[in-house]
């Protein structure tokens, strides 16, 4: 699954502040089928226990479409659903703990709020890291926005040497802005999940990311 996330372009969460629980498969399944080259089971205010269900069904589905398939926040259901990844913020621990029980194998994501934190995370061996939010967002709600300005430098130290994913309030309409600051690949919560139809929205999405110059 580390070739898998190294070709993964969008970053699709399935995100349970947007979705019900019944909604959740068959929308993360839209967000494949456009085109989401890894996906997320985000769930902030649940309790884990009841969304092993959910995040084996995930599992099974990430499977499916070969990218891989990322429990948020929770080492043990990542580890009781088998998921490719674990997604740390800067306040669930540290990487080296989660990387001795999960193994070698397991991707490690990070999230970073600053071109320091993106540093950071690298030294530290995460596998890859998201980097906003670039503008503000009822999706993480009381965070700023840290704006594109150090997109292409964090790009070039970071970027380089693991996937790196610019993060928050990321739209069709300030896509192409993204896009020329420097981001090469994009998570997107709130745009594609209260899109009328997610899959063509998605695809819509990975379209310029497919065509963008490498810097
Ligand atoms: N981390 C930084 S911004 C963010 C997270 C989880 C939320 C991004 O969601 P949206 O709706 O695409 O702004
Ligand atoms: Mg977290």
């Amino acid at each position: 699954m580390k070739t898998a996330l190294q070709n993964a372009l969008l970053y699709g969460i399935c995100d349970l502040g947007y979705l019900s629980l019944e909604q959740a498969l068959p929308v993360s399944r839209q967000l494949l089928e456009g085109g989401a080259g890894i996906l997320q089971l985000r769930a902030k205010g649940h309790d884990p226990q009841e969304l092993l269900p959910l995040a084996i069904e995930l599992k099974a589905l990430c499977d499916e479409f070969k990218v891989p398939f990322v429990v948020n926040d929770h080492i043990e259901l990542a580890l009781e659903s088998h998921a490719h990844a674990l997604h740390l913020g800067q306040d669930d621990g540290s990487l080296s703990d989660a990387r001795e029980r999960l193994g070698l194998d397991v991707i490690l994501g990070r999230s970073t709020h600053s071109l320091a934190q993106a540093r950071a995370a690298l030294e530290e061996g995460a596998d890859y890291i998201g980097f906003g939010p670039l503008f503000p967002t009822p999706t993480k709600k009381g965070r700023p926005g840290i704006g594109l300005n150090d997109i292409a430098k964090m790009q070039r130290e970071v970027g380089s040497e693991i996937p790196a994913f610019c993060i928050g309030g990321i739209k069709a309409d300030n896509l192409s802005d993204v896009l020329a600051a420097g981001a090469q690949r994009v998570v997107i919560v709130s745009y594609l999940l209260t899109s009328t139809d997610v899959c063509s929205s998605t695809a819509a999405i990975l379209k310029p990311l497919l065509n963008k110059p490498t810097l």
